[in-house]
């Protein structure tokens, strides 16, 4: 597929995408969700790949939804469209996606960095949920899973007031795993991503399933959860292989990876 809004790359097992809409500060519109799903979704197939990297420019990872596409809907439009919903299919990719924000993620912008299974953040990077400003409210999670990252009370303050968080903030209220230089957030994100997709695959996405079902469940439920699939790591060649590995004092050699 030839892509408009995203630039797509290998390198070596992890796929790096990265945003690319420069006039309109990586605003997310219909076509940048085709495309970022069709990519994640090929990523996702390719036996070659362990780990992506989703990221967007200096200035913006993306400063939201794109408000030129929505401004004239309805709520007719909005309802029968399901408008956001096919969000929720990235959200569901199976292999884990590091996303590496430097400068604004607003809005749709930060909802799609939550999206991600981790951040990492440039020294430059802001974050908020100005939807309040526009007379609307977030759209894609963000009153959901901001809430989960930060708590209540920091979740409320963003999303009534629309104040962004810089990346200090943000590390310290958990939003974040981490924060680099600017210069060096890719490279950090694919070395980080390129460490994952060295490991045993299907120990990484049982990893990634498990910690995702704690945000959906109880934690009894959740414990179960573990427990079964972390039974089900002994099914695999890699745990032969990673606990050998262990008792010889060699480096594991994973098949699956
Ligand atoms: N949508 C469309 N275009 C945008 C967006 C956006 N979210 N953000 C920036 N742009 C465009 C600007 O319109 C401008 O285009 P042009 O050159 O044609 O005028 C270009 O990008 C550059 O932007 P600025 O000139 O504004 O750049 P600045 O450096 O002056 O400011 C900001 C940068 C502060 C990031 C500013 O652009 C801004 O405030 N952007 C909007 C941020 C925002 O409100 N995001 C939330 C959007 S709503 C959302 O994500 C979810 C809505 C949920 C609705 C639920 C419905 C069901």
């Amino acid at each position: 597929m030839a892509y408009e809004t995203i630039l797509v790359e290998t390198r070596g097992k992890v796929g790096l995408i990265t945003l690319n809409r420069p006039k309109a500060l990586n605003a997310l519109n219909s076509q940048v969700l085709a495309e970022l799903l069709a990519a994640t979704q090929a990523f996702d197939a390719n036996p070659q790949i362990g780990a992506m990297v989703l990221t967007g420019s200096d200035k913006a990872f993306a400063a939201g939804a794109d408000i030129k596409e929505m401004q004239s809907k309805t709520y007719v439009d909005m309802y029968l469209e399901d408008f956001f919903s096919g969000w929720e299919t990235f959200a569901r990719t199976r292999k884990p996606i590091i996303a590496a924000v430097a400068g604004y993620a607003l809005g749709g912008g930060c909802e799609l960095a939550m999206m991600c299974d981790f951040i990492i953040a440039a020294d430059t990077a802001r974050f908020g949920q100005p939807e309040i400003t526009l007379g609307v409210m977030p759209g894609m999670g963000g009153s959901q899973r901001l809430t989960r990252f930060v708590g209540k009370s920091k979740a409320m303050d963003m999303c009534l007031t629309g104040r962004m968080m810089d990346a200090a903030e943000a590390e310290r209220s958990g939003l974040v795993s981490r924060v680099v230089p600017a210069t060096e957030l890719v490279e950090e994100a694919l070395k980080s991503a390129a460490k994952i997709a060295d490991f045993s695959l299907p120990a990484v996405m049982m990893v990634k399933e498990a910690v995702d079902r704690s945000y959906e469940t109880t934690l009894a439920e959740g414990l179960r959860f573990e427990r079964r699939l972390f039974h089900s790591t002994f099914a695999l060649e890699d745990q032969k292989e990673g606990m050998a590995a262990f008792s010889q004092k060699r480096t594991a050699n994973f098949r699956n990876r």
